[in-house]
């Protein structure tokens, strides 16, 4: 079987126009001798009209039994008309039911949340999560670009690891053939290695994260953009953050028109246009003293502070400078102040906060084994971690941005599952 021609390509053909169409039922109206059907594809829905006389009658007795979400071929002509949807409507010759729905579709309007996401691997189906899917896939495609043009070299490491990265609490424990080993949360480590042969690394992987927040930002496995890079400190990082951002958003500006719109969600390549405020921790605290928000130098902001704090802003902005308690050990602690490090963590705006999460990396041997020491934490775990400090050590920096995270602020979902084909959360592993 080979498909010739996709829905949207029929809104562009002639008046007339002869065709034949694959696709599925998404919905159906009966009008006596008048069956009206939305036939769906991955690139759109068109409306068909089954008119009894114009269509021989088999055909027409099959436009009433087709049940919805049944595949179907149609032929027919192409007919402008203003009064359908898209000013363009088939008018079937013939329909052939390709294969029937064997229950009613279980997706109608009104069924609740849970139902939906119970029913996920049929919910995809829907307009709504098609074009959420294909804003993603455009996010990635033009973060691969940004970063080849740019001369990074994609890289896939490993998910099996053997020490933490981001701190032991949210470790993933596997069973590896009877010794412990974990999930990865983070690849920073091995891109950490691959920059003395590759010096501009990024990598597109999930993470793991076992969190059991309830937040409508955290998932247990997401997808991770990390990036890594040689001879860069946190200022040149940053501007590697805020271009490849702002290139992201102004490719699915341009390149999902009707995605966007079927999502009624307006966007221009502004809202992330470079540069983007730079604020320290401790003016962060000052801010969220401002609003009635007390926390002690050292706490992490968490899903709360980052949105009132976010709520400030019309732009992603970065908060950087952050006490070295509050962070991981890897990160470099500022020679001007070595309490607070040279990390930046990128804020959405509006209430959604933390997009990506970097900074400067400690290059120094003998300033990581004391930042290992300080945090409880075991040097034989970090051995080979070390050893990249012992062979040409060069200072260099490098982030994670979290895909979901960065769709759910763009699109303005009102949950970070919407941005997943099938999200993963403490309360969620199937379908
Ligand atoms: O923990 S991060 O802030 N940083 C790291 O993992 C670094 N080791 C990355 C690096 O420098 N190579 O996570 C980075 C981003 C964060 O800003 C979010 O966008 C996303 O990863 N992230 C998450 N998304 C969804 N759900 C959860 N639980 C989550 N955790 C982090």
């Amino acid at each position: 079987m080979h498909k010739t021609i996709s829905v949207r390509e029929v809104f562009d053909l002639e008046d007339g126009s002869e065709i034949e169409l694959v696709g599925w039922v998404r919905s159906k109206r009966s009008h006596g001798k008048l069956v009206f059907i939305d036939l769906r594809d991955s690139t759109g829905v068109i409306q068909v009209a089954v008119k009894y006389g114009l269509t021989n009658s088999e055909s027409f007795q099959k436009s009433l039994e087709a049940k919805i979400e049944s595949a179907v071929r149609i032929r027919g002509k192409v007919k402008k008309d203003p009064r359908a949807p898209g000013g363009v409507e088939i008018q079937c010759n013939s329909l052939e039911i390709l294969s029937q729905s064997l229950d009613d579709f279980p997706i109608r309007k009104g069924v609740g949340l849970k139902f939906l996401l119970d029913n996920r691997h049929l919910h995809l189906r829907s307009p709504r999560v098609g074009a959420i899917m294909k804003i993603r896939a455009e996010l990635i495609d033009a973060a691969r670009r940004w970063l080849k043009e740019n001369g990074f070299i994609e890289i896939n490491c490993p998910t099996f690891i053997t020490a933490a990265v981001e701190g032991g609490a949210t470790l993933f424990k596997v069973d590896y053939f009877g010794k412990t080993v974990y999930l990865t949360q983070s690849v920073q480590f091995y891109q950490e290695a691959a920059i003395y042969s590759l010096e501009k690394v990024y990598s597109l992987q999930p993470s793991f994260r076992a969190e059991m927040s309830r937040t409508r930002r955290h998932l247990t496995e997401f997808w991770h953009l990390e990036v890594e890079v040689a001879f860069a400190d946190l200022w040149s990082i940053m501007k590697v953050i805020e271009e490849l951002l702002y290139n992201m958003v102004k490719s699915v500006c341009e390149k999902c028109r009707e995605e966007l719109k079927i999502l009624g969600r307006e966007i221009k390549p502004e809202l992330a246009e470079p540069p983007y405020p730079k604020i320290k921790y401790a003016e962060a605290l000052e801010i969220l003293r401002r609003k009635n928000i007390e926390l002690r130098w050292g706490d992490d902001f968490g899903a709360d502070e980052e949105r009132e704090l976010s709520l400030e802003f019309d732009k992603p902005f970065f908060v950087t400078h952050y006490p070295r308690e509050s962070k991981a050990f890897y990160h470099m602690p500022d020679p001007e102040n070595p309490s607070v490090c040279l990390n930046a963590d990128l804020l959405a705006p509006g209430g959604y906060g933390e997009i990506v999460g970097g900074g400067q990396r400690i290059h120094d041997y003998n300033l990581l084994v004391e930042r290992i020491r300080e945090n409880g934490l075991n040097l034989e775990d970090y051995k080979w971690y070390l050893d990249l400090r012992k062979y040409g050590s060069v200072p260099h920096s490098g982030f994670g941005m979290g895909i979901e995270r960065v769709l759910w602020w763009l699109l303005k979902l009102p949950h970070i599952r919407s941005a997943c084909l099938f999200p993963r959360t403490p309360a969620r592993i199937y379908p």
